[in-house]
């Protein structure tokens, strides 16, 4: 049978603004404040998912969420009518505001966790939604994350789906981002890697001193026990804590894989050859062969690594076996990111070519092309299975360019969060937005 990677990218939402919400987020942190531009990251994101949909990948679109998260307000105590919640909040806690008003859930790669059928104990696509509890702006998206998932892919016979994890520090869970599938083949078993922060209950696990580590063993292994993944399917490794002190906030910010290639930075992992030794073992016990393609610290520092966001690329698999890497303008703007790039394409190894995409509005938040997408692997009867309505189509790029031009400003500050008109847009914007992809009622507006 067939079988498919799909990337299901998030559709950036009406509220797009610089929070300077993510410690740890070296470009979060740096653009705070800035104005941003809901309307052009939107559409910079809908011409990545064109591109890819050109080349002949199957892509699909996850909707934002309802922002300001009212809601939430209520819950640290704001009282009043939507209006006077936003603007109490705005006047007393302005911090809150912005939280409540991040559309962050435009990083899909943290949406979830996905399990393709291949692996899983009883023959489903497991789906578990990431607490992401480490920030509070994240950790409010699960419920409506998993409202979403549910209503794309609905059928339970093909579909399983778990709810986030209990929302505490030692069940840090950031989803896809720190979690790479290798394979031979999309509908074949594969090794599902899942790379951790910190361990919450053992101590011979360093942390790292500055930033926080957001993801725990103790997630990661709870998923894998969720999901019904076999051990002889899974490898764990632990992120340098070196490398988060630097700004490596998850570990698709310094390593990507696809198929049977990892291609990773030096300092990525602590332990590298027992982890490779042991993706390579397990690989081969379903017919694969490792290919680490390793970029050198002399080549590239990590440095230059978080400022250009090189790993945070799509791996994409090529019809000739080999690869295409989706990389963020700013890869092209490095002078030592580039010129590793051109070595690179240039040498007959498994990454053939590079390509370039403008992600510059969700690049100042810290999010790059891998950001954008969660890789959900279906075989074909899977893959008919998923809701048509957000399935990407030419027809449905027009419709969502004009949907986005008809709702979205083009210019948000800090100050234009605590206009209350920005919830009634919104909440027009999504009311629609459901009807185009075909949803349902998944908002909490349509759900009161
Ligand atoms: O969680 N930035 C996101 C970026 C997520 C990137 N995702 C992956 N690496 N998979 C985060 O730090 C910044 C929001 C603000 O500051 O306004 C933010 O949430």
């Amino acid at each position: 049978m067939r079988a498919f990677e799909m990337n299901v990218d998030g559709l950036v939402g009406p509220t797009h603004n610089y929070g300077g919400l993510s410690y740890g987020n070296v470009a979060s942190q740096r653009n705070c404040h800035e104005a941003s531009s809901p309307r052009e990251a939107a559409r910079q994101g809908l011409a990545k998912m064109k591109a890819l949909m050109d080349m002949g990948y199957q892509q699909a679109v996850l909707a934002p969420q309802e922002r300001p998260d009212v809601a939430a307000l209520r819950r640290l105590g704001f009282t009043g009518n939507d209006a006077e919640v936003i603007q109490r909040a705005a006047r007393e806690a302005m911090p809150l505001l912005v939280a409540s008003c991040s559309a962050s859930s435009m990083w899909t790669a943290n949406a979830c966790t996905v399990s393709p059928s291949a692996d899983t104990a009883d023959g489903r696509v497991h789906f578990t939604a990431a607490n992401l509890n480490c920030k509070f702006h994240r950790s409010i998206e699960h419920p409506t994350t998993s409202r979403v998932l549910q209503a794309m892919f609905a059928d339970p016979q093909h579909f399983a789906h778990h709810p986030a994890l209990p929302a505490v520090a030692q069940f840090g869970d950031e989803g896809a981002a720190n979690h790479t599938r290798l394979c031979k083949g999309y509908g074949e078993p594969g090794v599902e890697f899942f790379v951790f922060g910190r361990s919450a209950f053992d101590s011979r696990f360093p942390a790292p001193a500055r930033y926080p580590a957001r993801q725990t063993l103790e997630a990661s292994q709870a998923i894998v026990r969720l999901h019904g993944l076999s051990e002889a399917g899974v490898v764990y490794a632990q992120q340098s804590p070196a490398v988060i002190d630097q700004g490596v906030f998850h570990n698709d910010v310094i390593a990507v894989g696809n198929g049977e290639v990892l291609f990773y930075h030096q300092d990525a992992f602590l332990d590298t050859e027992r982890v490779l030794a042991e993706l390579a073992d397990k690989l081969a016990r379903v017919g694969g062969r490792l290919q680490a393609v390793c970029v050198p610290r002399e080549a590239v520092s990590v440095e230059d690594a978080v400022r250009s966001y090189l790993f945070n690329s799509q791996l994409l698999s090529r019809s000739d076996g080999r690869m295409r890497l989706i990389v963020p303008e700013e890869c092209r703007n490095n002078a030592a990111v580039w010129r590793y790039l051109e070595g690179l394409t240039a040498s007959a190894g498994a990454i053939a070519e590079v390509q370039v995409f403008d992600l510059k509005q969700s690049m100042q938040n810290g999010g790059g092309p891998a950001c954008l997408r969660l890789r959900v692997a279906l075989n074909e009867v899977e893959l008919a299975a998923v809701n048509p309505g957000v399935i990407m189509t030419p027809a449905l790029y027009d419709s969502l360019n004009l949907w986005v031009d008809k709702h979205y400003r083009d210019r948000l500050s800090e100050h234009d969060l605590s206009d209350p008109h920005l919830l009634t847009e919104c909440r027009t914007a999504l009311d629609e937005l459901t009807q185009i992809l075909k949803l349902g009622a998944v908002y909490p507006f349509q759900l009161a």
